[in-house]
């Protein structure tokens, strides 16, 4: 491939060998949850550091530049509580924060704590190694580094690993590609070009109206069509402003009431219980509304009666075919093949007129699949498209991608990525038997990211400090307890409309991979009971000494 970048230019530095860094814990990542992991760790006056593969903090916020890259949760319910100061001094300009004032809010967070002197910049994990004799992980990177620390704490986030189509012949594409989170920093100018996007999920529908304004021609190469609904964003003016900063422990507390820690929350209701009239009546008031309230606060049985689903999913669908003016091309868009929401639900803006613009055609892929990549662009069975630009809008391997990337290895040597080949275990998404001191704290929870990041953040810190109250050095998942967590947490999909579908939360994204819920399903207030109880019977089904 002519220039998919990987790495930013700063992190293609190799420097000679580098001292070996004593540590009490190495934390893996500096996005949401490393920089408050730290944060957490140096309150307790460890000597904790990031290893960052990036060269600067904000993790998804700062591999994720394409344009239109924006929060689909409320700025104020993504923001950190755990700092009032933080939440007032911080003013957020949009409903929905964009990717650039996402990665100033990160940065902001870090400089204010003083976390940047603790973190390595330009460092990308290679291999950790426990040591039983020492009772220590041993870090390099691909940069070099060298460290050795007593815990090693993942905070590698869940959509971290890119995931690259395997098309034969991408590399001899003689222009310009990039996969949407190796944006380059630099501004990419489209005037002009032939662009084609590959994919069709959250981040192409984010990014594909911003770049169809600007292009000389757009392809779309879609393979399933999603249901694709209106963000509704609008900036914050003074006076909200005022009303959010004062009305955060509403917001947080709304928060934590609800099933996925968003500000809205499934209603009780079933759906074919409410009179068809007053149903759809229904629909269009959460239609009307900014953000996930027309998935998460629809009739709760949407997700698990396929009837229920499918009401819902055909008014949803008229919607699209309402805002495309050529019939063909609607029908092109309208999801036939899954239900409402048993993919992740991209939020939009304009992404449905982009397709009524003259400079944009959708081609799809779903029975005509690409070929191939050439010289010139894309391949399918029945046409060559000539472009200068190809943008992989494809995805992640999702919430266990980046750590059986890694050379992970745990006490006998067997790797994650071995003790993983049959599915992910895990004891509360935190811990994985024959890993001793190694936290997992990457957001494996169907929740609002920063919610659970901080539940998981404080819960590692307080396990850390009882460790230390108590004298126990080692830490480690009970096998016995993942077992039995890792079958509750299975069962707790069964019935579920997500495992029908294929998509990046069942792993089916990615060839070779295990299918199962990658999320634990059991909602944010039961995993935050679930993890207290545990820490508060002292840390019933971890082994300690
Ligand atoms: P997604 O949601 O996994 O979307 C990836 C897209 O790429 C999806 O439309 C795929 O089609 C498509 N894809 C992947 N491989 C191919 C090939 N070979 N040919 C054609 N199309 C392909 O990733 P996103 O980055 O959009 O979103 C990830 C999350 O980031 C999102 O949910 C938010 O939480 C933020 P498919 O659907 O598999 O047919």
């Amino acid at each position: 491939m002519a220039s998919v970048r990987e790495k930013p230019i700063e992190q293609q530095v190799q420097p000679a060998t580098r001292p070996l860094q004593e540590l009490d814990a190495l934390i893996i990542g500096a996005g949401v949850t490393g920089l408050y992991q730290l944060h957490c760790l140096r309150q307790l006056g460890m000597n904790a550091r990031i290893f960052e593969a990036g060269g600067g903090v904000g993790g998804t916020w700062y591999w994720n530049r394409y344009p239109g890259a924006r929060f689909d949760s409320e700025s104020y319910s993504y923001a950190y509580g755990f700092s009032e100061e933080l939440l007032q001094e911080w003013d957020w300009t949009e409903h929905f924060s964009g990717q650039p004032e996402n990665e100033k809010y990160l940065n902001f967070m870090a400089d204010k704590f003083a976390l940047k002197p603790h973190i390595q910049f330009n460092a990308r994990i290679k291999s950790a190694h426990y040591d039983k004799a020492s009772n220590r992980w041993n870090v390099t990177t691909e940069e070099g580094h060298r460290a050795s620390a007593q815990f090693l704490i993942s905070a590698v986030g869940i959509l971290s690993a890119t995931h690259m189509p395997d098309i034969p012949g991408a590399a001899s594409f003689k222009g310009e590609s990039f996969h949407t989170s190796r944006w380059p920093h630099e501004k990419v100018d489209f005037t002009g070009k032939r662009v084609g996007v590959i994919g069709t999920g959250a981040t192409a529908v984010q990014l594909i109206p911003m770049i169809a304004k600007e292009v000389g021609h757009l392809t779309v190469f879609q393979r399933t069509p999603n249901y694709c609904s209106p963000l509704r964003n609008a900036t914050i003016d003074p006076e909200t402003q005022k009303k959010i900063k004062a009305s955060y422990p509403e917001i947080f507390a709304k928060c934590r009431a609800t099933f996925a820690s968003f500000m809205q929350d499934f209603d009780p209701r079933k759906t074919f219980d409410v009179p068809e009239a007053e149903r759809h009546a229904f629909y269009e008031e959460i239609w009307s509304q900014p953000g996930f309230t027309k998935w998460f606060g629809c009739f709760h049985d949407i997700m698990t009666d396929e009837a229920a689903n499918e009401d819902y999913a055909e008014f949803v669908r008229n919607k699209i075919r309402a805002r495309v003016k050529d019939p063909v091309v609607a029908e092109k868009l309208v999801p036939k093949d899954h239900p409402f929401g048993s993919k992740r639900i991209p939020l939009e803006t304009g992404y449905y007129e982009a397709y009524n613009q003259d400079n944009v055609l959708l081609v799809d892929v779903s029975g005509c699949p690409i070929e191939s990549i050439t010289e010139k662009g894309v391949k399918t069975g029945d046409a060559e498209y000539e472009l200068d630009v190809i943008i992989y809008a494809t995805g992640f391997d999702a919430i266990t991608g980046e750590l059986t990337r890694m050379d992970l290895r745990g006490e006998n040597g067997v790797s994650i990525k071995e003790k993983w080949a049959d599915g992910a275990s895990t004891y509360l998404t935190l811990q994985t038997a024959g890993f001793p001191n190694l936290f997992i704290a990457n957001g494996a929870v169907f929740c609002n990211f920063t919610r659970c990041a901080e539940v998981v953040a404080e819960w590692v810190r307080n396990c850390l400090g009882y460790m230390r109250e108590k004298g126990y050095t080692r830490i480690e998942a009970d096998p016995k307890a993942e077992e039995a967590w890792t079958e509750h947490a299975n069962s707790l999909t069964e019935g579920m409309l997500f495992t029908k579908t294929k998509s990046w939360f069942m792993g089916t994204n990615v060839a070779g991979k295990k299918k199962a819920f990658l999320f634990y399903a059991g909602g944010a207030p039961a995993f935050r009971d679930k993890t207290a109880e545990v820490a508060a019977k002292g840390y019933e089904g971890f082994i300690l000494n």
